[in-house]
């Protein structure tokens, strides 16, 4: 996926009071400059003062959210549109959105973003800037309206809405004639974010090409995300100022992910930043940096090899034990799961693909149903970790960086998961942590990780003990922790 260049923006006015029915927006966060003079000491403190946004925390929160890649190319089995399509192509004989809702849902998923545009061009909304959509399909008559149903769908069940609007699109005439397709985007984006009711994430891809001029098209991407803050100030940005591409498309996080991640400009934050870096937040490269901005990874895979549906693939969507390694390896690495389960030319989520997801759901819900430590006796200011509740914090007290809390389970338990989370409203610091249990003589090493951020999961061998430990060994400043879990994950079956 190519990166845009774009611009972080930091002049926001605080709006304390109701306007017109819509919640005030919520100052944005400004990035905080490195300068030359800074030690190493200095960075590291200052890092710790990088904080999300509130829409970022609960982003973040969401933890496991769905794509839906649905266009022309569902019916011409390709992947990328040549935007040539005729619309008629388009003609799904059972779409049920309802159904998209309720497989989601029953799998934990807490949004869902469709494909609105995708290269193609084609619209699956009746846009009224231009022909190319499903007004013009055979489709319910030309009277159809995808994301409508989806808004509606996702509301009766209880999920929020996210759209994907590609700005490259190889449909449009105006597309290469910059500030005309600028424009003709925005005003799309516009439609989308006023009729629909709340849109929770937008997701820009940051693909360009040239258009029938020859030109390549230069996207205004502050103005595109200007508008998203003046119409959707709820709605986190992937790809913009908000949420990064974790820099893969296979489902992993980087074992060490940071959300505090080091940036050479803000003119172009996408460009300044290599999102398939192998490091992004380190000492190292914050030392070599301008600017720390809280931009957290989200990591997006499909459910099968293609983002879109093509029948040769119904036999190859991923089995459980894969989509575990990906949960454990995004969820459980600071990152967010965007999983893609693409409509079928019906108009369905196929079979394979929802009974695959009821599975790995399932395995999910059953796995931390229970967490094992929590009615634990615990070192004195631990039980916070423990509590259930997100937002209560045990620290071991300024200026200390390294911490002990020791869970006595009350008899012998038998887990393979542990769970540890920083509360990162007041930023991300924990570098190295380790978990050990108790074997009767001593304390016995179980696992061990870098950062923790909003969530950390870690698996091992099925392992009986009574007591056990978690170990914070280096911090960039006083560990704040809110979350402690021990799991018994039951065993998977290989498909
Ligand atoms: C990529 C696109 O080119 C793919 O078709 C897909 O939409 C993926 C999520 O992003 O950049």
């Amino acid at each position: 996926m190519a990166i845009p260049a774009l611009k972080l923006t930091t002049v926001i006015v605080a709006i304390l009071v109701w306007t017109g029915g819509c919640p005030a927006a919520v100052p944005e966060v400004d990035p905080i400059a490195i300068t030359p003079s800074d030690t190493p000491e200095q960075i590291l403190t200052k890092s710790v003062q990088v904080r999300p946004h509130p829409r970022q925390i609960a982003w973040q929160k969401r933890e496991l959210i769905a794509f839906i890649h649905f266009t022309v190319n569902t019916f011409t089995d390709k992947e990328w549109g040549e935007g040539t399509e005729d619309p008629k192509i388009f003609n799904p004989t059972e779409l049920d959105a309802r159904q998209w809702a309720r497989v989601c849902k029953e799998a934990g998923i807490k949004l869902i973003i469709l494909t609105a545009k995708h290269h193609d061009g084609f619209c699956l909304w009746p846009s009224a800037y231009t022909e190319h959509s499903v007004k013009n399909s055979p489709w319910k008559g030309g009277k159809g309206d995808v994301v409508a149903e989806l808004a509606t769908a996702c509301k009766e069940a209880g999920l929020e809405l996210g759209l994907y609007l590609s700005p490259w699109d190889r449909h449009e005439k105006s597309y290469g004639d910059s500030p005309r397709y600028n424009e003709h985007f925005c005003n799309q984006l516009r439609e989308l974010l006023t009729n629909y009711g709340p849109v929770s994430e937008v997701w820009f891809d940051g693909a360009c090409g040239e258009g029938p001029n020859g030109k390549k098209q230069v996207y205004d991407w502050p103005k595109f995300n200007a508008v998203v803050r003046e119409l959707a100030p709820n709605a986190v940005i992937f790809n913009g100022p908000d949420v990064r591409w974790v820099g893969n498309e296979s489902g992993f996080a980087r074992e060490t992910e940071w959300s505090v991640v080091g940036v050479k400009t803000l003119d172009g934050l996408g460009y300044s930043l290599d999102a398939q870096g192998k490091d992004l937040g380190s000492l190292d490269i914050l030392k070599q940096s301008k600017y720390m901005v809280w931009y957290p990874a989200e990591t997006d895979v499909s459910i099968r090899p293609g983002w879109f549906y093509h029948a040769s693939e119904d036999s190859k969507v991923k089995s459980v034990k894969h989509l575990l390694d990906i949960y454990y390896s995004s969820v459980g690495r600071n990152s967010l799961l965007l999983l893609n389960l693409p409509p079928d030319r019906r108009g369905l989520i196929h079979e394979n693909d929802a009974a695959r997801l009821a599975e790995f759901g399932k395995i999910i819900r059953e796995t931390f149903k229970t967490n094992l430590a929590s009615a634990s006796k615990t070192t004195t200011g631990a039980d916070k970790l423990i509590d259930g509740k997100w937002d209560t914090v045990w620290s071991p007290g300024q200026g200390k960086t390294t911490m002990v809390a020791e869970f006595d389970l009350g008899g012998p338990k038998t887990f393979n998961c542990v769970m540890v989370q920083e509360f990162i409203p007041e930023g991300q610091r924990v570098e190295e942590f380790s978990v050990e249990a108790w074997d009767g003589n001593v304390y016995k090493p179980i696992a061990k990780g870098t950062t923790i951020g909003y969530k950390r999961l870690l698996r091992f061998d099925n392992t009986t003990s009574g007591k056990v430990r978690l170990n914070i060994l280096k911090s960039r400043a006083e560990p704040k922790i809110n979350e402690f879990g021990l799991f018994l994950q039951p065993a998977v079956e290989q498909r």
